[in-house]
């Protein structure tokens, strides 16, 4: 890489402000990834004062949510938590699906980075792996994604 101009995030440059927007639904899993997301935040050296954590009723309504609160401007970086958990009908479908394309729709319209920390699986068990047991804490993993994007958006 010698003589190449490299421009990438930290996870050391604390400073930012950060809302997070949690889906009720499934509340047993999506709170362990609130704290898993809030913990590394603050393990990081972000002021609790500049993190907001706003709720609503499901994955589906994360997208919205997020629009208005990168509309507002004062935030660096959202991160989007839920969990979808697959059930008998196609509703999962629809509701991930939507859930996804709608997040990235509204990072892309705003310029706003927005951690994508929704779980799509097909059991409450891969559920609770994913949510501080053995496969680690998604919400976790997507808070060190937004110090990441917040430290490189500086630089940019
Ligand atoms: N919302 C979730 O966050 N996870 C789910 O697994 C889920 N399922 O399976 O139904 C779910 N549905 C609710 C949805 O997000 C909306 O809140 C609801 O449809 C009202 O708009």
């Amino acid at each position: 890489m010698k003589d190449i101009k490299v421009i990438e995030g930290t996870f050391t440059d604390a400073a930012g402000r950060y809302a997070i927007v949690v889906a009720r639904f499934n509340s047993f899993v999506v709170e362990a990834l609130l704290e898993g997301a809030v913990d590394t935040l603050v393990r990081h050296g972000v002021k609790p004062a500049d993190i907001t954590v706003v709720r609503v009723p499901g994955a589906w309504e994360l997208p919205v949510a997020a629009k208005r609160i990168a509309d507002k401007g004062d935030v660096d970086a959202i991160i989007a938590l839920g969990a979808v958990i697959r059930g008998g009908t196609a509703h999962f479908e629809y509701v991930a699906g939507e859930a996804a394309k709608g997040i990235a729709g509204v990072q892309n319209a705003t310029g706003v980075p927005i951690m994508f920390g929704v779980l799509t699986v097909d059991t409450i068990e891969q559920a609770i792996e994913r949510s501080g047991t053995k496969a680690g804490n998604k919400g976790g993993e997507a808070a060190l994604t937004a110090l990441e994007m917040v430290s490189l958006f500086k630089q940019l």
